[in-house]
């Protein structure tokens, strides 16, 4: 089997503050969790940018630039940048830094979605911020919105004039026939390292039989074109990685996608993470994937 992917996404904008201590918000702890976990074994790094004062979510591009440059000067890993930013973000926002960082390498979300954070709201008993509250409780009203014309402008934008190439996050069924509707028109070129995404409310859930039916569907779809790595948000993260990888796909994990290291434990960092599940791909017989590795699988500017 080929070398496995590991991605870590630091941060993300689905948790608050109030939810983990460990969560990096500034762009202190951002570069230091972004370069532990790279150190761990993590060749891509999923960013999105937090604003320092708050920790809220933020597309400003300054925010992304107080920890761009020292990510790229401290480690080699593939730095990913999100074009999702947050479900309230507007598309122009949340593509504003990525179009001008021009990364080797972007999320981009392949539908339109419902994308509400209950189970995340439960969790807090007292608020850190002002902003956190509201900005759960808006969730269960908010569309998260990716409409066809939004692709086309993340795949010329970021892809044609720039050069990225996309890590295509697909929440449902429905986004791999959008995947290959862009390659039929010749909007994104193969191989396609196709994330899919479980446990988002809105989403597919994270049962294993809903990897092996997108595996099946992407297999009819793209024939050998693609590669696919899974993350699942919240407790399934570790199990769904361990098919993942037992499947020859490659994994995802962070803060962005779950706080916690083990049932009722939070991650006291991203690395943690990383590296248990380096630990569970490599009982698996699967080997990390260096930079460069993961640069040449994926046909990356560099
Ligand atoms: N937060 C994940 C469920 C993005 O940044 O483009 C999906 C995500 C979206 O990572
Ligand atoms: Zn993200």
């Amino acid at each position: 089997m080929s070398k496995i992917i590991i991605t870590c996404a630091l941060t993300g904008s689905i948790h608050t503050p109030s939810m983990s201590p460990h969560l990096p918000v500034t762009p202190d702890q951002i570069v230091d969790h972004g370069l532990a976990a790279a150190k761990a074994g993590a060749a891509i790094l999923h960013l999105h940018a937090r604003d320092p004062d708050t920790g809220r979510p933020s597309a400003d591009p300054a925010h992304f630039m107080a920890f761009l440059p020292r990510l790229k000067q401290g480690c080699d890993a593939v730095l990913n940048l999100s074009t999702g930013g947050s479900a309230v973000m507007r598309l122009e926002d949340r593509l504003a830094a990525p179009m001008a960082a021009a990364p080797e390498m972007c999320s981009l979300n392949m539908g339109t979605m419902n994308f509400a954070l209950y189970p995340m709201a439960a969790r807090v008993t007292a608020w850190q911020h002002d902003w956190e509250k509201p900005f759960l409780e808006g969730t269960d009203d908010l569309v998260f919105k990716n409409t066809p014309r939004d692709i086309e402008t993340v795949l010329t934008g970021l892809g044609r004039d720039r050069g990225a190439r996309f890590e295509f996050e697909c929440y449902d069924m429905g986004h791999l026939y959008m995947l290959a509707h862009f390659a039929d028109r010749g909007l994104v070129q193969p191989p396609f390292f196709i994330q899919f995404v479980f446990g988002v409310l809105g989403g597919m859930g994270p049962d294993p039989e809903n990897l092996t039916h997108m595996v099946r569907l992407a297999d009819k779809l793209f024939g050998g074109d693609y590669m696919f790595s899974v993350l699942a948000a919240g407790r399934m993260q570790m199990p769904m990685a361990a098919q993942a990888a037992a499947m020859g796909g490659h994994v995802r994990v962070g803060l962005e996608d779950s706080l916690m290291i083990a049932r009722g434990q939070l991650a006291t960092s991203n690395a943690q993470q990383v590296e248990k599940v380096r630990a569970i791909v490599e009982a698996l017989g699967r080997t990390p994937a260096t930079p460069a590795e993961a640069r040449a699988m994926l046909g990356l500017k560099g």
